[in-house]
Formats: structure tokens, C-alpha cells, sequence
């Protein structure tokens, strides 16, 4: 099953920023939907549990140079 979960993104400064989080994040296995927002410092992912968890996204929002933490 799937399941959706909120990040809080730090670090963006503008629209592009935006595209190559959402782009990295619709990359990874398991994600099938990434949706990430500027003004409000979130994203939000649909992603399988069984593929893919948290952390491994966390992970790659920051080594993709921002700073996420799970919102829950
Ligand atoms: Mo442009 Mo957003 O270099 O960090 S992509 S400000």
C-alpha cells in the first residue's frame, strides 16, 4: 500500500530549487508523487513503504544540498 508523507524543506530560494528536489524525488523507487512548495517549505510525496522509507528521502532532499526533516 502506499502511503503519503509531509517533509519540511528548508533551504529553497526559488522555482528552481523547487524543480530539482521534485525531479531527484520522482526519480527514486518507490515515489509516486512529489510535490514540493516554495512558499509554505513542504513537500509532499506518495510513496510505497516497501520500497522506499523516510529516511532514504530524507537523505537524498539533503544531499541534494536542502535541509528535510519528516513532518508528522
Ligand atoms: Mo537558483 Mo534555487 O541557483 O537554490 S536553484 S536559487
Amino acid at each position: 500500500a502506499k502511503i503519503v508523507g509531509q517533509f519540511r524543506i528548508g533551504g529553497m530560494t526559488c522555482a528552481a530549487c523547487v524543480t530539482s528536489i521534485e525531479t531527484v524525488l520522482r526519480r527514486l523507487p518507490g515515489v509516486s508523487r512529489a510535490s514540493v512548495a516554495l512558499t509554505t517549505e513542504m513537500g509532499e510525496l506518495e510513496f510505497d513503504p516497501r520500497l522506499i522509507d523516510q529516511q532514504a528521502i530524507i537523505s537524498t532532499i539533503d544531499d541534494a544540498g536542502f535541509d528535510a526533516e519528516l513532518v508528522d
